[in-house]
């Protein structure tokens, strides 16, 4: 198998459900992020922009391609054909008058919910974000940011611990390369970690941090309520130079 596929997560889960193998040099390939009708995906062959074939583009929103979703592309490579069977799907109750379910991300193993030491953190967003990660299928990690702003980052840990018993609790600061082994050991070569949590935690710059790479943007809070201000506006998979792949995904505006 290329190593640029395992290095996309490339594992037996979706290579047993390939029976043509001239498939797996050509057209398989991993959505990195979505534009409307367009996908950008990664290929053997490099990154391509690609549409959706005419069934899948009148298909329901749940199965059609989202980030993080391995893809056949038809004979022509311009079109997704087909979306391989997903290993997770993390998802929501869309936030529109129909109330359609909303995949956010496929595919995803580890999921690092995102939470900061200041007025946003909440027990009962924890709360949430945990039953849609044991929806999903993934693990769930709490990872506690801006811990180098309080005096006291016991108090948020144990309140971050008290949500559910034996949940795995990071504390970090996000933006300090050298203290982030705690999160890293969460990372291995193949495996897909999606960032969730409020605008403004710090998933960008934890992103930015362990890539070792500004690979996207990121902005102060607002002084006053410690609100984000929305940076990043679409879901991106980032493949980690050290190896692992990251799904950053933005805060939700509700
Ligand atoms: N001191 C400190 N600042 C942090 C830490 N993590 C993030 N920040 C700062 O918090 C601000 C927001 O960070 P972002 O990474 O843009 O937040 P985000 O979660 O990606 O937000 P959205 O893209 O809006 O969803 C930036 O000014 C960061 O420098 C941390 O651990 N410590
Ligand atoms: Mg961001």
């Amino acid at each position: 198998m290329s190593e640029r596929l395992q290095s996309l997560g490339l594992v037996p889960f979706f290579i047993r459900q390939i029976t043509d193998t001239s498939v797996l040099e050509e057209r398989l390939g991993r959505v990195t992020s979505v534009q409307r009708s367009r996908s950008t995906v990664v290929c053997e062959s490099g990154e391509r922009v690609v549409e959706l074939s005419t069934a899948l583009r009148q298909a329901a929103a749940i199965d059609r391609p989202v980030v993080g979703d391995w893809i056949v592309l038809d004979e022509s490579l311009a079109r997704i054909g087909q979306v391989l069977e997903r290993k997770s799907l993390f998802k929501r109750l869309g936030a529109g008058s129909n109330n359609e379910i909303q995949p956010i991300a496929a595919n995803v193993d580890i999921l690092f919910i995102v939470t900061s030491c200041n007025e946003e953190f909440k027990e009962s967003r924890l709360e949430r974000y945990l039953a849609l990660c044991a929806e999903a299928g993934a693990m769930p990690v709490i990872v506690l940011t801006k811990a180098d702003l309080v005096d006291d980052p016991g108090t948020f840990i144990q309140r971050a611990r008290s949500v559910k018993a034996g949940v795995a609790v990071e504390t970090i600061n996000a933006l300090d390369p050298d203290a982030l082994d705690g999160v890293r050991a969460w990372i291995d070569r193949t495996s897909t970690v999606a960032l969730v949590g409020s605008s403004g935690v710090g998933k960008s710059t934890l992103l930015n941090s362990l890539a070792g790479k500004l690979l996207a943007a990121t902005s102060d809070i607002r002084e006053q309520d410690k609100k984000g201000r929305h940076t990043t506006t679409h879901r991106e998979l980032h493949i980690l130079p050290s190896g692992g792949l990251l799904i950053d995904v933005p805060g939700m505006r509700n």
